[in-house]
Order: structure tokens, then sequence, then C-alpha cells
């Protein structure tokens, strides 16, 4: 952990959680209660948790770095990790692993969901099937999973985001968005708290458009560029999925209208560290992704060994401390905003 970092995160800025140190014993054995009634037979002493860990798609940085803090915990709870999603996104191929781990019989799985509805059928069936469900970065229905791991509060988001774009229009203008696929339903519902806090608070923005950009970078780039096009007024725009930040600004750079139209959006420093340097993109603001895998991870091995049940409080998550719990929602922490200032202290 980077030293500012590590400073805000104990000064509870950050993370809601402390920064204590691990304990690493990972208990095995058990007798573990199956959904729908009876009990699981006892796991043999010294069995290895076998957790699957799914992205939305594997080839997105944003999911690599989580994955990162998931080898992170795995290692450290001597589970085995199966890392597996679509190469691009695609909801039909989640379904077609669920399916898979169902079959090998894997103990829990974490998924980010692409398609909240879609999945939700296959996930069901795996708790069914007795393979406890986890969810993290975007939610399947509640029925469909014990878990949700949540990066930030939806408000927590989408007003750090509505409010930076105030702050650098001056409350101004006309603004787009780019987002990830429509039926997103974690960017839908940041998107409803954004467009709320507008009406809300800056009555002199105008939100012109909303697009997708299927989470892909190339696609975010040409839907900037058409948007710059269509509005030539446009002050500002808002990528609210990580590949979109960099697409959203190579297109503002190659229309030479960088500090003209800003760029703010939802990434990694890495990704977007050039940009913010030749003022191109203003501010980027995410998490800590790594700890998003660290924790989803540390909850879903809980969860599998009975350790983490409904209606519990808070759950010991190794080095991030006690994780208080929302209901059925763990929430990593606040988001932070990195710009020219602080964006060379991170790394990820
Ligand atoms: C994308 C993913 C993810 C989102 C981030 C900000 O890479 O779609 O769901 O949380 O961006």
């Amino acid at each position: 952990m980077k030293p500012l970092f590590a400073l805000l995160a104990c000064a509870g800025l950050l993370l809601a959680a402390g920064c204590s140190k691990t304990d690493n014993t990972a208990p095995t054995g058990g007798t573990v209660p199956k959904p729908g009634g009876g009990a699981a037979p006892a796991m043999p002493a010294g069995k290895k948790l076998t957790l699957g860990f799914m992205p939305k798609s594997k080839g997105n940085a944003y999911f690599i770095s989580c994955k990162q803090g998931a080898d992170e915990a795995a290692k450290e709870l001597g589970v085995e990790l199966l890392f597996d999603g679509p190469t691009d996104p695609d909801p039909a191929k989640q379904n077609e692993i669920v399916e898979n781990w169902i079959t090998q019989g894997v103990d829990a799985i974490a998924v980010a969901c692409e398609n909240k509805e879609g999945i939700s059928t296959a996930l069901r069936k795996a708790r069914q099937k007795g393979v406890k469900v986890v969810t993290f970065d975007s939610d399947a229905t509640a029925d469909a999973r014990e878990f949700f791991v949540n990066q930030a509060t939806p408000e927590g988001i989408a007003f750090g985001l509505m409010d930076e774009a105030a702050r650098l229009t001056g409350e101004q203008g006309e603004f787009a968005i780019i987002t990830a696929s429509l039926t997103a339903a974690n960017m839908n519902e940041w998107r409803k708290h954004i467009e709320a806090r507008l009406a809300a608070k800056y009555p002199k923005m105008q939100l012109v458009a909303t697009r997708p950009s299927d989470d892909l970078k190339d696609k975010a780039q040409s839907e900037a560029t058409a948007l710059l096009s269509a509005y030539p007024n446009l002050k500002l725009i808002m990528a609210i999925c990580s590949p979109a930040v960099p697409g959203s600004a190579e297109a503002v750079k190659q229309a030479g209208k960088a500090g003209k139209v800003l760029v703010i959006g939802l990434g990694l420093p890495n990704e977007n560290r050039r940009y913010v340097k030749d003022g191109v993109t203003q501010s980027v603001i995410l998490w800590k992704t790594v700890d998003l895998g660290y924790l989803t991870m540390q909850a879903t091995a809980a969860v599998a060994k009975g350790e983490l049940k409904a209606g519990a409080k808070s759950f010991k998550a190794g080095r991030l401390g006690e994780m208080e719990l929302q209901g059925d929602n763990i929430v990593l922490g606040k988001p932070f905003v990195f710009n020219k200032d602080n964006i060379d202290q991170f790394d990820f």
C-alpha cells in the first residue's frame, strides 16, 4: 500500500474498515447447511475449499486488478481459486461458466454480474445444488446470492461524480455520460443517483446524452467522438465504466479539444495517468480494486466455511480488519478522487 493511501485508509477517510493485520487461521471441516434444508456432509479434515471468481470480462484491467487481491486472499486462506469469465462482456458466457462450476462441484463462487436478471437463474440453481454464492461489483437479484460485496454506496459514487463535474464546469453547461451497457445494473443504479443529484443541485447543467460503450475502450472512443460532433457546446464527458475513461480521453485528445471538453470518470490511475498529466482528463474516481477482490474472496471463503451467515453484523476480512455489514451488503468504503496532484502516488 502506498503511503498516502495507507494514511487515508487508516484515517478512516477511504475505508470504513481498519488496517489491522490478518488472522490467517483457516478452519476446515464442519457441517455446512444446504439451502432447502438438510446438511451437507462434513468436509473431510484438511480438504481445500475451491472457490470460483468471475469478472464481467477477463480482458478488463479493472477486473485484472480485482483478481490480484483475490489471489492474495486465496493464498492467505489456503483455498483454491478458479478465475474464469468471458474475454469481453458476455452474459451468456457468464451463465455457461456458472453451469460448469456447478458440475465441477465447487464450494462457492463470487460473480460480478453483467446482466442482473439473466444470471440470477443460474445462480439460484447453484445455490440449490449447495454452491454458496456471493456477488461483487455488480449485483444479482437478492434471492440469487448470500451477500453482495459493494465497492461503495451508489450515492457515494454518483454524488462524487456529479459534484466533481459541477465543480470543474462551474456548475454550468452541457455534459454527456458514457456508460457500459444500457442494461448494466451497477451503472444504472449510479445513473439514477447522478440524475437525482443533477436535478436537486445543479439547475444550470444539462445532461444531453447517455451512450453505451459495452465496457470497451474502442467503442467508448467512437461514442465520444460522435458526441463531440453532435454537441458542439459539450463541456464535459462523464465516463462511468473504467475502459470508457481512457477511451473518451483519446477521443477528446484526437479532436484537439483537450481542456475545452473535460473528461472525468470511474477509472484506474494506471490507465489514465498519461491523460491526467496531459490535462485531457481532469479527475478519475475509484475505489481500491485490489481490496475489492481481496474482500470478495475473504467473504466468499467465510460464507463457504459457514462462518459468515445471513443476519451477521460484521465479519473479519483479513488485513482489512472487521467489516460492518449493511443488511446483506458488505461495503468496501468510500471512493477516492485521483488528479494531477496525487495520481503518481497510486499504482493500480
Ligand atoms: C467497469 C466495470 C465495473 C465498474 C467499473 C467502474 O470496468 O464495468 O462494473 O465497477 O468499470
